[in-house]
């Protein structure tokens, strides 16, 4: 092992404000709600103090969409309303390293996958969406069916009410906004309490590149401003990602409301190592797989099941690599672990992992110095661990791994099927034979073969069971946003 120097990217590039109001139609406006603070989970400190929306401020967002909606963003032709995103995309572009600077300070994930993953991701989805929002006569869903709509496109929905989660906070806000504009919806978006920041400079991108006013609307809170938003009676369609718990409460709340719903939900992935896998390739598919994100990614591989013939020697290179990942400051360009999102998460992912001692699983971590401000966890492994164990159930959300070993292939499907979730696995074998039969056994709604937690804005993405439905992304993500 060598040293590495530090590698620090400036954070002198983003000027974070000391309040931030509520984003609508057009302006930053204050909430009614009582105001709270966004941290840097890596060392605690203050970011800003964020306005939260009450139910009345809802109330305004969702007049300032439904007004927006019907006198100019529903009318504009498909080309015109490509021209927006594509300009969205390119600002995007301009400004990703401070976009990824501001990420990584507010979530806690490393700069190298802010910068080279989660960004890049955010552009490419506005470009996708960009390219359809003129050809939604020719997405395969029919044509228009209302007499005088732009044409003869599909119809949009209306007003969309968003909600998403802290884990990615911009790339799940691209997946959200960006096919609903190219649909010709407007939308009213509910960005996590803990990581505010990039949804309210995607505000001030809205408005650099000249979006309508009441297009986009951002409003700040926590989950009382989410259950406002979904409940609100005149949302046409809610797109909610976040827990399986509260997409739960959110299905029930709509049901019979006639809201159209997608639920993008919680996951407990199975990643398969079979024998004849090239196991320095799987090693680095595994480590992908779990400690992406420090493993706060709802397709993680969190149950890695390993063929019992290699699983020592498997075990034993996968230590070798754990025992190199660097963990520590998010900003430094060589941090391959970043911090915990928020202490309650972190108190979550030290509850299951101590759960998972007393349940009698063997937990072993490289020996790594850890920060002594912030939240950090260390990457963690668990072995002996059976299939009823909370570990190997229950969603971690953090660089926690269980792994299980099988034996044939109809014992490794039935183990990675044994999950109330079925969000995505993977499948590492040389044999493309039984990648394909794996594949068509595998409740997920992706399989990965000889690769983890792969993203693409033209691949369709999203669950089965508990993880949810609806898919975002690709043509099928068009289908969520219009009325077929
Ligand atoms: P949640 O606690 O469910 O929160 C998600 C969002 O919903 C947040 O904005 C939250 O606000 C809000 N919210 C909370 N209670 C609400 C309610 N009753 N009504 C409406 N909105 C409400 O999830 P999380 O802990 O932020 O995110 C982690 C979860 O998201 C994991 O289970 C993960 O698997 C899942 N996830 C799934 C996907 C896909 S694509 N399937 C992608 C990413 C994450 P506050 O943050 O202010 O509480």
């Amino acid at each position: 092992m060598f040293e590495y120097a530090p590698a620090p990217e400036s954070r002198d590039i983003v000027d974070i404000k000391p309040s931030y109001g509520l984003f609508i139609n057009g302006e930053f406006v204050d909430g009614h709600g009582e105001s709270f603070k966004s941290i840097n989970p890596a060392s605690e400190e203050t970011l800003a103090e964020i306005a939260c929306a009450a139910p009345q401020d809802v109330d305004r967002a969702v007049r300032a969409a439904r007004q927006a909606q019907d006198s100019v963003w529903s009318g504009l032709p498909g080309r015109d309303r490509a021209k927006y995103l594509f300009r969205i995309a390119r600002i995007i572009q301009e400004r990703s390293r401070e976009l990824a600077v501001l990420e990584s300070i507010d979530n806690g994930k490393p700069i190298r996958e802010s910068r080279d993953v989660d960004l890049p991701l955010v552009a490419a989805h506005f470009f996708y969406y960009a390219g359809w929002a003129d050809k939604l006569a020719y997405a395969g869903f029919g044509r228009g069916r209302t007499e005088g709509h732009s044409g003869q496109d599909p119809r949009p929905l209306g007003v969309a009410g968003q909600v998403i989660p802290w884990n990615f906070p911009l790339l799940m806000l691209a997946w959200k906004i960006a096919p609903a504009l190219a649909c010709g919806n407007t939308v009213v978006l509910k960005p996590a309490e803990t990581t505010p920041l990039t949804a309210l400079a995607f505000a001030e991108i809205c408005r650099q590149a000249e979006l309508p006013p009441g297009v986009v609307n951002i409003i700040t809170g926590a989950g009382e401003t989410g259950q406002a938003l979904v409940a609100h009676p005149d949302v046409d369609k809610v797109a909610f990602t976040g827990s399986t718990e509260v997409g739960r409460q959110i299905a029930r709340n709509v049901a019979r409301t006639g809201k159209r719903l997608t639920l993008e939900l919680g996951g407990k992935a199975a990643n398969v190592i079979f024998e004849d896998a090239p196991l320095d390739q799987a090693v680095e598919g595994i480590v992908n797989g779990i400690f992406f994100n420090q493993g706060h990614v709802c397709c993680a591989g969190s149950r890695l099941l390993v063929q019992e013939s290699v699983a020592e020697e498997l075990l034993g290179r996968l230590k070798a690599r754990m025992a190199t990942l660097r963990i520590g400051d998010p900003l430094d360009k060589n941090t391959d672990i970043g911090a915990i999102n928020s202490a309650a998460q972190l108190e979550k992912i030290r509850m299951l992992s101590e759960i998972g001692e007393r349940e009698g699983a063997a937990r072993w971590s490289p020996p790594c110095e850890l920060p002594s401000r912030g939240f950090w966890f260390a990457p963690t492994l668990f072995t002996d661990v059976a299939q009823s164990h909370r570990i190997a159930r229950e969603e971690i959300f953090g660089p926690v791994l269980s792994v299980l070993t099988f034996r044939t292939p109809a014992e490794a499907v039935e183990k990675a099927n044994n999950t109330p979730y079925g969000l995505s696995a993977g499948v590492w074998t040389e044999k493309g034979s039984r990648i394909l039969w794996m594949a068509e056994r595998l409740r997920a709604g992706v399989v990965w073969a000889n690769t983890f937690n792969k993203f693409d804005p033209a691949a369709p993405f999203g669950g089965y069971k508990e993880s949810g439905f609806g898919r975002e992304g690709g043509r099928h993500g068009l289908a969520a946003y219009l009325d077929v």
